[in-house]
């Protein structure tokens, strides 16, 4: 069996999504999510003129040689548009290989760790009471875990705080807007909102919180030990992770869990942060970390320095990487938790898909394969929208330093 074609598709159902379909000689196709959120069209190029070209006659069952192939034979190593690219090769080759198989992906890597894989949602709100009753809402949903975060009292707009509940979408049409932050405001505010959760909703939730990068590594600490007494099962992105060994100092200074990973695409993002134990979770994706194969090698690392998986979910992650993402979750040992918004009705529609959510956990499709497709026709109907993240600045006007 030979790759015969290898297409990517662009669309955008409500946001958009970049997707590589490959062909086999046998009429078999596979899938994989190439979207890189804001940037998508570089990544698209990075595929269309140099990726599938090369993947044309290459035999689709060799995963692991295909993935050295494009990751050393580029010379030019990792980068979020690279190990996009190849991620998107990568899932797609284990969807061909799932349905050569006739097994569900999660068969090919080990079979079943759980019985489902826990999820969390965002619940968002301007003020603390708004928030509560959206934690109240995924309560009712099931959901045994949840992520909290409020508008800062004094600043026009908040990070992560989203206009739209269930879905999560920051990236906007045109330009990129332009929020202001201030820590000390933020530093205010947190706390009050976990014993605000606290009170309401007691110790059995899990309640984690996401600080995108903005604190310094004293900072951190100083939040994480005012924190400690309302329990977080996690505190996400506390400072920009280039420093790896940055993270020492919060360790120094609060015994809160931590989690970091979202924008890593390579282990190497990650080693010294897993080796020296100075993180909890890691939260690197199937799409944005070199895909299945690439992703597995992280959590095996993870797994023997007591660190647990878990991936990033937030809406512009399509379907396509939920369903492997699902997968991975469902065999690895050391699975943490999964983040999970939901998509828009026309994005599921556009990419049906097998896996479904019940009573707090997501389940992975038992069809061949990763259980996802997508209706290009459908798709051909939303055409691609410039859309960029917000940028964001210090009280002073200047840029804020994550
Ligand atoms: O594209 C960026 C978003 O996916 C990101 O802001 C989401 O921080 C995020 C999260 O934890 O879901
Ligand atoms: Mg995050």
């Amino acid at each position: 069996m030979k790759i015969t074609d290898a297409k990517v598709i662009v669309t955008s159902p409500g946001r958009n999504f970049v997707t590589l379909k490959i062909t086999t000689s046998d009429g078999v196709t596979g899938i994989g999510d190439a979207t890189l959120n804001g940037r998508e069209l570089a990544v698209a190029s990075y595929l269309r003129d140099h990726v599938c070209p090369l993947l044309i006659g290459r035999d689709p069952a060799r995963i692991e040689d295909t993935w050295q192939y494009l990751y050393r034979g580029a010379y030019w190593r990792r980068g979020p548009v690279t190990m996009t690219a190849i991620a998107a090769v990568d899932t797609a080759l284990w969807d061909i290989k799932g349905k050569v198989a006739g097994l569900p992906v999660y068969q090919l890597l080990g079979g079943r760790s759980r019985d489902g894989v826990t999820v969390y949602g965002h619940a968002n709100g301007e003020t603390i009471p708004e928030v509560l009753d959206e934690v109240a809402r995924y309560v009712d949903l099931g959901y045994r875990a949840v992520r909290v975060q409020c508008g800062v009292p004094g600043l026009d707009a908040t990070y992560g705080v989203g206009k739209d509940k269930m879905f999560y979408e920051p990236a906007e049409t045109n330009r990129p807007s332009e929020a202001t932050w201030s820590t000390e405001r933020y530093l205010r505010v947190v706390p009050e909102l976990f014993a605000a959760v606290r009170d309401r909703f007691g110790y059995d939730l899990h309640v984690l919180h996401d600080i995108h990068h903005r604190l310094t590594p004293i900072e951190a600490g100083r939040l994480g030990s005012m924190l400690e007494e309302y329990a977080p099962f996690w505190l996400e992105d506390p400072v920009p992770a280039e420093l790896q060994e940055g993270f020492r100092l919060i360790r120094q200074h609060t015994r809160a869990p931590i989690a970091v990973g979202e924008v890593f695409n390579s282990i190497w993002d990650c080693e010294q942060l897993i080796r020296e134990q100075l993180i909890d979770y890691i939260r690197a994706t199937v799409v944005h970390a070199g895909g299945i194969t690439h992703l597995r090698r992280i959590f095996d690392l993870a797994a023997l320095h007591h660190v647990r998986t878990g991936s990033h979910g937030a809406t512009d992650l399509s379907p396509v990487c939920m369903s492997a993402a699902l997968h991975l979750d469902i065999a690895v040992p050391n699975f943490g938790i999964q983040e999970y918004m939901r998509h828009t009705e026309a994005t599921d529609e556009v990419f049906p898909h097998g896996y479904h959510y019940a009573d707090g956990y997501l389940h992975p499709s038992e069809e061949p394969g990763l259980g996802v497709d997508i209706d290009e026709k459908l798709a051909a109907r939303y055409p691609y929208e410039p859309a960029y993240l917000p940028v964001n600045r210090l009280m002073d006007g200047s840029m804020h330093h994550w």
